[in-house]
């Protein structure tokens, strides 16, 4: 299931990852012709893959059929889905089981009692675009298609743990917290069934709970609140992790948690009460050969690299994989996680729209459900430069402000504003976010100071100078290997001096504490950006996108080591 430990012991798991039959359904006639079966004609493909990366496949938008034949010992199964683009539709034996909208989180779909032997999955992922898809049309990455993430199947046995949030609270000098689970349990059999459950931290049974459920009931539980002393912290460097293993008489789950505390005081952001800047990159989980069905290796190659360039922070537009998460709790760096809403695609008619609401409200919920546990999120998005001077914006990003503070956990919440001029939402931010590409889109780097000092007055008059501002986006393109004797734009000499202008400057600036460059590597991206976009890539990365260095590379490298070491 690409994690980075072990999630059960005694829970039977399934990977249904490797050859499935794979066929595409342009006209979409699958589901009356019979495809949910059998596929008329098939080749195989590989899975986690996209569709897009097969002979001819490339730009194909549509709906498309994977099926695959496992065995089963029988029993209740789970079948757990890491992310299909975008729109999907679950068969077991012919029979709809379950769907999914949304291409970047995952899934689950319960099928009670399948009898021992040879059984079918089949799934039509569809990618089709329209007037109520999220992300939109115009968006800055490609329109990929397919099973992007690990696919597995779970016997359920008894009373099961089918997810659990850990909330804890630390107490005012951090060196002790408080704190429970709450279990989403589940009931396997068709008949009551009682059992005890205990819950270990460590190797300290910390709470138990005895339950009875009904044939196939679900349902919520809470422990009693327990105290753990002597705590040790997760924090940027020196990241402490805990596992917790929850155990039923039938089942378990083990989870991994850690405990810090993460908030804005007096325009500061402060880790572990510790003021903190933010040294960040943006990520796309893109690579031109995987697309986003991202290979794990290759994640763990990356975090190596956002370490070398002494980076504390990573920011997605998108809920990653549950590798990445792994492997950013595991090296003390925090991640801003968003959900796909690229503003520029969505007019204010979609941003008012109640479907469009539900649809990402849901993908809120969503995330919050599968990667509360994760220290090293840090950050909510809630949208990425949406219309924010609109009545639309405001009261989406009310919804979803409110939603992920009383839901989200220890967590800042944000959004990256692209109009901070103008901007009538940033009521709903604990800081204030700013994308901005003077010395690219517009301007010269020379009008960066300007926007700084007319930002402060706009702040100010708000009543808002107790917010942080973090640049979450600034940046320009170069193109891999292109040098000119004249420092002149794509190429990697301007780069890398406007990224270090920048860094110094917002350094130097006491309302600003932290920036995320725009980008990490370079990615493919939707032609609809057109001749905007060289070679059908973003080329704002510091590294292309083979994750070989640009000349910035090693000025961001050096820029960030010494900001590390100033704050040491
Ligand atoms: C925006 C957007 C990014 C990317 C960037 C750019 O700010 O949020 O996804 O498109 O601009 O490269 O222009």
């Amino acid at each position: 299931m690409g994690r980075t430990y072990q999630k059960h012991k005694l829970r039977k798991s399934i990977s249904l990852d490797g050859a499935w039959k794979f066929m595409t359904d342009p006209e979409k006639i699958g589901e009356n012709s019979g495809y949910t079966a059998a596929l008329p004609s098939a080749q195989t493909v590989f899975v986690p893959g996209l569709w897009n990366h097969e002979p001819g496949l490339l730009e194909y938008e549509g709906a498309a059929w994977y099926e695959k034949d496992f065995y089963t010992d029988g029993g209740t199964l789970r079948f757990h889905f890491g992310a299909v683009m975008t729109d999907a539709s679950i068969y077991l034996d012919g029979d709809l089981i379950g769907g999914h909208y949304g291409g970047f989180c995952e899934f689950d779909i319960i099928a009670p009692e399948v009898s021992e032997g040879e059984h079918r999955l089949t799934v039509r992922a569809d990618n089709t675009i329209d007037s109520r898809s999220v992300p939109q049309r115009l968006v800055d990455w490609y329109n990929y298609g397919g099973i992007a993430r690990s696919v597995n199947t779970e016997t359920l046995n008894g009373i099961c743990v089918l997810s659990d949030r850990f909330e804890y609270t630390l107490s005012d000098d951090l060196t002790s917290a408080r704190a429970y689970l709450c279990l989403e349990l589940y009931n396997a059999k068709n008949v009551d069934v009682s059992s005890r459950i205990e819950i270990m931290l460590e190797s300290e049974t910390v709470a138990v709970l005895d339950v009875t459920l009904g044939g196939g009931e679900t349902r919520a539980v809470i422990t009693d609140e327990f105290v753990i002393e002597n705590v040790r912290l997760w924090d940027i460097g020196s990241p402490e992790l805990y596992m917790l293993y929850i155990k039923t008489e039938t089942d378990d789950l083990a989870e991994r948690v850690g405990f810090r505390k993460i908030c804005v005081e007096n325009g500061q952001i402060l880790l572990n009460n510790k003021p903190i800047e933010i040294r960040g990159v943006n990520r796309h989980d893109d690579h031109p050969d995987w697309g986003f069905a991202f290979p794990e290796k290759l994640m763990k190659r990356d975090v190596d690299l956002i370490k070398d360039l002494n980076c504390n922070a990573v920011r997605a537009h998108y809920p990653n994989s549950h590798t990445f998460l792994d492997l950013l709790d595991e090296n003390g760096i925090m991640f801003w996680s968003e959900i796909p809403i690229w503003g520029n695609g969505f007019s204010e008619e979609t941003l008012a729209d109640p479907v469009i609401l539900e649809r990402t409200l849901e993908m809120h919920r969503e995330m919050v459900k599968y990667y509360y546990n994760h220290p090293a999120i840090t950050v909510w998005g809630l949208h990425n430069e949406i219309l924010s001077a609109s009545d639309a914006a405001y009261n989406m990003s009310k919804l979803f402000y409110t939603y992920l503070k009383e839901n989200g956990g220890n967590r800042i919440v944000t959004f990256a504003s692209s109009r901070p001029m103008i901007d009538r939402c940033f009521e709903f931010c604990d800081m204030i976010c700013i994308n901005m590409y003077y010395g690219w889109y517009d301007g010269d780097k020379n009008s960066w100071n300007k926007f700084l000092e007319e930002f402060r007055e706009r702040r100010d008059r708000l009543g808002m100078s107790h917010k942080p501002v973090i640049f979450s986006e600034f940046g320009c393109a170069a193109l891999y290997g292109h040098h000119t004797f004249d420092n002149i734009k794509w190429t990697e000499e301007y780069q890398s001096e406007l990224l270090e202008y920048c860094l110094k400057l917002f350094h130097s600036d006491p309302m600003v504490h932290g920036f995320y460059i725009w980008q990490f590597c370079d990615m493919r991206t939707s032609p609809e950006l057109g001749l905007n976009r060289a070679r059908g890539f973003n080329n704002k990365g510091i590294l292309n996108e083979y994750r070989k260095p640009k000349a910035a590379y090693r000025t961001v490298k050096e820029t960030y080591k010494k900001f590390m070491q100033e704050q040491l």
